[in-house]
């Protein structure tokens, strides 16, 4: 599972990527200053189920910061988008490619409206971010109707629907995209694929972007930008997130060098080192700090998790070796977080611990309630599970 980073040149989308993951990434204010992608790790928290047992935990590769454990999640960070890139032009649209395993996008909008098109710098407020919404879906449309198109000849020599959703599901897998999500985008599709026009591929390979590749808005540069505009995005049908990723970049910074004291997510900071500051850095964060208040935060973290918790529906799960004492084999406490999917079973659980330990699965154990489970019983956000499997 992976969060793809998008949007035109610009915007602050590796500003944003930096600010989530502190991996080192070229900013710029003028275009394409990304060429290859950023690949980093972000995290979205969750409460630790240390504190329902009163033990201390010793993550692998997560920390646990009061009681809050960071799970971590990969992000992507791309070249920038233009119009037309399905035709060649900025960049192209090849770099598409490297979002095919991103379950969801963070669609970075420069809400101040200070960058064209084309993401050149532009007077603030003259460039309606509204735009910039509508010419991204279209061109990742354009790039999944491409791929469609490419074995069209072999598509529309079938009859059945049945067939046609076989083989785009064949076609599409590479970019995450499952069987019963392409029958949903065929359903209102005609029946004869000999009669799909032009059109009818644009939306065909709309309704799949839509379930493939959602996405959410981050209404970036919110700190220079008007209420006005970051009003006209929060009324398009996406979850939009004011953000300034400069904000929080400049936050987990100072936060990192113990200057500050400051928890990804929250809305507000503490001064610890004052008298290493200069005037213009605690004015700099003071303005910050107002601009907090008015937005209940940067916007960052809050994007990550929305991501994750509200539009991939994913729990936190953590399997251990014994149920009582909550360990791995080499005595770690709670040592792994795993994201999975609302619904997910015990079962799911140990194919995704190890394909082994699903196919030899017995049965489960919740360590809350000390109950057995089965194959078929449905996990629940924090719950501590062990896996009994035959060796
Ligand atoms: N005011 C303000 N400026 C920001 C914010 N985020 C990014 N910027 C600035 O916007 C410019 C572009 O930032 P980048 O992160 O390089 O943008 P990008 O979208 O990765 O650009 P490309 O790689 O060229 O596509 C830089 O000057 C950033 O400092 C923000 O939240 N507020
Ligand atoms: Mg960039």
């Amino acid at each position: 599972m992976e969060i793809g980073v998008v949007g035109k040149p610009n915007v602050g989308k590796s500003t944003f990527f930096s600010a989530a993951t502190l991996a080192k990434a070229e900013i710029a204010s003028y275009p394409f200053t990304t060429i290859d992608p950023n690949r980093g790790v972000g995290y979205v928290r969750a409460k630790c189920p240390h504190t329902d047992f009163n033990v201390k935990c010793n993550p692998k590769n997560a920390k646990c910061v009061k009681g809050i454990r960071y799970v971590p999640v990969e992000i992507i960070d791309v070249a920038g988008l233009v119009p037309d890139a399905h035709k060649g032009k900025g960049l192209g649209n090849k770099f598409l490619d490297d979002l095919r395993q991103a379950s969801v996008l963070i669609h970075i909008v420069d809400a101040s409206g200070a960058t064209d098109i084309e993401g050149n710098p532009c007077e603030t407020g003259t460039h309606d971010p509204v735009e910039d919404v509508r010419f991204l879906e279209k061109e990742i449309t354009f790039w999944i109707k491409n791929i469609i198109e490419k074995d069209w000849k072999k598509i529309s020599h079938l009859n059945e629907k049945k067939e046609i959703e076989k083989l785009l599901s064949e076609k599409l897998t590479g970019l995450g995209i499952s069987e019963p999500e392409i029958k949903t985008a065929l359903h209102n599709m005609p029946e004869n694929p000999k009669e799909w026009d032009d059109e009818i591929l644009f939306d065909l390979a709309s309704n799949i972007r839509k379930l493939g590749k959602p996405l959410i808005i981050a209404a970036n540069k919110c700190d220079i930008a008007s209420t006005q505009n970051i009003e006209k995005l929060k009324k398009l049908d996406y979850t939009v997130i004011p953000t300034s990723a400069e904000s929080e970049l400049a936050l987990r910074k100072a936060a990192s060098t113990e200057l500050i004291d400051y928890n990804p997510g929250s809305d507000d900071f503490k001064i610890i080192k004052k008298e290493k500051l200069n005037e213009k850095q605690i004015h700099g964060l003071e303005f910050i700090r107002e601009k907090m208040g008015e937005y209940s935060g940067t916007g960052v973290q809050e994007c990550i998790e929305t991501a994750v918790f509200n539009v991939l529906d994913r729990i936190v799960v953590y399997p251990v070796e014994d149920e009582n004492k909550l360990t791995d084999k080499e005595g770690n406490v709670l040592p792994d977080a795993y994201l999975m999917k609302k619904g997910s079973t015990a079962l799911e659980l140990a194919y995704k611990i190890h394909t082994d330990i699903g196919k030899n699965f017995i049965r489960a154990i919740d360590a809350h309630t000390k109950r057995i489970i089965g194959a078929d019983h449905v996990l629940n956000d924090g719950d501590v599970i062990k896996i009994v499997a035959k060796v």
